[in-house]
C-alpha cells in the first residue's frame, strides 16, 4: 500500500528536492518563546520564519476541509497529523524565494521528524532547543492575551505533558547527533537574545548590515 510519504514524494515531484535550503529547527516548550527569539533571528541573520503553529492556525482560519481537525487537536495540545502539517511546511517552503527557514515548533514528535525527513529529503543545519522551566512557561502562556484556544491551564497541563512524552525524545535523537544548541530560555528576552545571536554567528550566518 502507498502510504502518504510515497505519495507525498510523488506529489512533490522533486521541487523541494531541488531547491536546497537550509532549515534550523527551533524547538522549545510552550511558551518557551520561540516566536519570539524568531522574530528576532529573522531580523538579525536573514531567515524566514514557519511557525507549524500559525500556519495551522492560517489553515483553520481558511475553512480547509482539516479546518475542524486541526481546531479540535490544538484545543485538546494534541499533535496534528504529519501527512497535513508536513504539506503545509513543504508548500509555505516553496512558495518562498528566501532558501534560509527557521521551522519553529516542528518536528513534534518522532513520527514528524522521520516523516519530514523521508518526504522532503531535508536535514536540519541543527537544532535550537529553548530549555525553560514548566513554572516559567505556564506563566508566559496565561499571561500572553492574543486569545489562543489553547492558553487556558487545563490545556496548557496537556501540552507541557505532550512535550515531555513525544517532542523531548526530537531532541534526544538530535543531541545524539551532536545537532542541538541548547539555550537557557529563562531570562529576559534579550539575555536569551544574546545566546542566540551566538548560535548563530559561530555557524556562520552573516550578521545583517
Ligand atoms: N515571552 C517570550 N520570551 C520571554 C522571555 N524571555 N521572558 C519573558 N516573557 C517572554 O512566547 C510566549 C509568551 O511569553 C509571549 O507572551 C512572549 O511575549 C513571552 P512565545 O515566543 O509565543 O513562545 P512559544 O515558544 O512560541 O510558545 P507557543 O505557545 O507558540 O508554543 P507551542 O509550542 O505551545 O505552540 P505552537 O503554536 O507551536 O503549537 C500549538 C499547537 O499546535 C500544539 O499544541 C499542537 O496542538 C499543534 N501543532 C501540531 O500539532 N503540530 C505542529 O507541528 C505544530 C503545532
Ligand atoms: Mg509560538
Amino acid at each position: 500500500m502507498e502510504t502518504f510519504v510515497d505519495a507525498a514524494k510523488k506529489d512533490a515531484n522533486g521541487s523541494v528536492q531541488n531547491k536546497s535550503v537550509t532549515v534550523v529547527f527551533v524547538l522549545g516548550g510552550p511558551g518557551s518563546g520561540k516566536g519570539t527569539q524568531c522574530a528576532n533571528i529573522v531580523e538579525h541573520f536573514g531567515y524566514t520564519h514557519l511557525s507549524a503553529g500559525d500556519l495551522l492556525r492560517a489553515e483553520i482560519k481558511s475553512g480547509s476541509e482539516n479546518g475542524t481537525l486541526i481546531d479540535n487537536m490544538i484545543k485538546e495540545g494534541k499533535i496534528v497529523p504529519s501527512e497535513v502539517t508536513i504539506k503545509l511546511l513543504q508548500r509555505a517552503i516553496q512558495e518562498n524565494g528566501n532558501d534560509k527557514f527557521l521551522i519553529d515548533g516542528f518536528p513534534r514528535n518522532e513520527e514528524n521528524r522521520a516523516a519530514f525527513e523521508s518526504v522532503t529529503g531535508i536535514e536540519p543545519e541543527f537544532v535550537l532547543f529553548f530549555d525553560c522551566s514548566e513554572e516559567e512557561m505556564e506563566r508566559r502562556l496565561l499571561n500572553r492575551n492574543q486569545g489562543r484556544v489553547d492558553d487556558n491551564i487545563e490545556t496548557i497541563r496537556k501540552r507541557f505533558k505532550v512535550f515531555l512524552d513525544s517532542s523531548l525524545p526530537v531532541i534526544e535523537y538530535y543531541n545524539a547527533k551532536g545537532k542541538v544548541r541548547k539555550i537557557d530560555a529563562a531570562k529576559p528576552i534579550e539575555g536569551v537574545f544574546e545566546s542566540v545571536r551566538s548560535v548563530f554567528t559561530v555557524s556562520g550566518d552573516k550578521v545583517a548590515a
